[in-house]
């Protein structure tokens, strides 16, 4: 076990990318059955970097998210319930079922919102992050995207103003190989996307994003230096997804035997064999899957039994009221 993280933060750590995968695992599941409308795009396989990244924030620190967001809003608090209602299209879920997989958003947990638009979010994170600025907060404020969002205009402009201004942003790039069937060599032409940092005088690291101690040390020297007015920090978390880029992907862009070989670099896996060498009882690692197993369980059935939207609502909740002092 890495002595820098104690056992009781090494099992959270395991417990949020047990989480995380069972949740996408059953919506899987739910959406083959077409309980779930919409697209689906999961996080299996990337786990490490959403809770090792989220365990080195505090409760009142932002994030923003992508298309693959289940994932992030889990590790910064999500409840399974109101997520799998959301899913579902409820009204109990987390933005009244209006959101739903790709626009799940909860500002009191600091999620700022999964985001339908490649790259969007890696902007609109510097305004939570001039916020804590000048407001003179120490808040950080986080930006998930991935490699082939690296690639948008959006995440150049993105990084040059948190660099010239000395924001407290940190930029997560999840970089899984792939944007859609597009493999990484044919969409950029550089091995490792945080040498863009370079480009923006900032720092940057690279992580293996299967290993959640590695991501979680990484974010909190990120964290740490964002904190104290030190600027922001590009991070790249080499990962890989496990499953489709969405649900029903034919997948022909990659073969059996590359994912297999990613199989065994799975990041529960590997976690459970740290947390095993580290003389944590199995048990207590079984204990947190049962536990996992039956919240969603009732999660389910929550979102089974919740109402759909009253129509009458469909153009409520669209704008936010201004505070009555502007
Ligand atoms: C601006 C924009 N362009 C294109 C798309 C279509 N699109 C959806 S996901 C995706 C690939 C994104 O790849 P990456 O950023 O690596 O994220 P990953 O899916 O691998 O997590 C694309 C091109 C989009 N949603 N938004
Ligand atoms: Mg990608």
């Amino acid at each position: 076990m890495d002595e820098k993280i104690p056992k009781e933060l090494a099992l959270q750590l395991y417990e949020t990318m047990q989480r995380i995968r069972s949740f996408e695992m059953a919506v899987v599941e739910l959406f083959a059955r077409g309980k779930i409308p919409g697209f689906l795009h999961t996080y299996v396989g990337e786990e490490a970097v959403a809770a090792g990244v989220c365990a080195a924030l505090r409760p009142d620190d932002k994030i923003i998210s992508t298309h693959r967001g289940h994932g992030h809003l889990i590790a910064k608090g999500g409840r399974l319930d109101l997520m799998m209602a959301e899913l579902f299209g409820k009204r109990t879920g987390y933005c009244k079922g209006k959101g739903g997989s790709m626009h799940i958003a909860e500002p009191d947990l600091g999620m700022l919102g999964a985001n339908a638009i490649v790259g969007a979010g890696i902007a609109i994170i510097n305004g939570a992050a001039l916020t804590a600025q000048y407001l003179g907060t120490d808040q950080v404020a986080v930006a998930f995207f991935g490699d082939g969002a690296s690639n948008t205009g959006v995440f150049h402009e993105a990084l040059n103003m948190a660099s010239v201004w000395n924001l407290p942003s940190i930029f997560v790039c999840e970089n899984n190989g792939y944007a859609e069937s597009t493999p990484k060599h044919q969409h950029q032409k550089i091995k490792d996307v945080a040498v863009r940092a370079v480009a923006y005088d900032m720092p940057s690291i690279i992580v293996d994003g299967n290993d959640v101690g590695a991501v979680y040390r990484a974010a909190q020297e990120a964290v740490a230096r964002a904190r104290v007015g030190g600027g922001p920090t590009l991070i790249e978390a080499k990962t890989y997804r496990l499953r489709g880029h969405y649900e029903g992907d034919p997948q022909m862009y990659r073969t059996r035997e590359e994912i297999e070989s990613w199989e065994k670099k799975c990041p529960l896996e590997r976690w459970r064999k740290v947390l095993l060498a580290a003389d944590v009882p199995a048990e207590g690692i079984e204990e947190i899957d049962r536990r996992i197993e039956q919240e969603l369980k009732e999660a389910v059935a929550f979102a089974e039994e919740s109402p759909l939207p009253d129509p009458a609502e469909a153009r409520s909740d669209i704008f936010t009221p201004l505070p009555a002092e502007m």
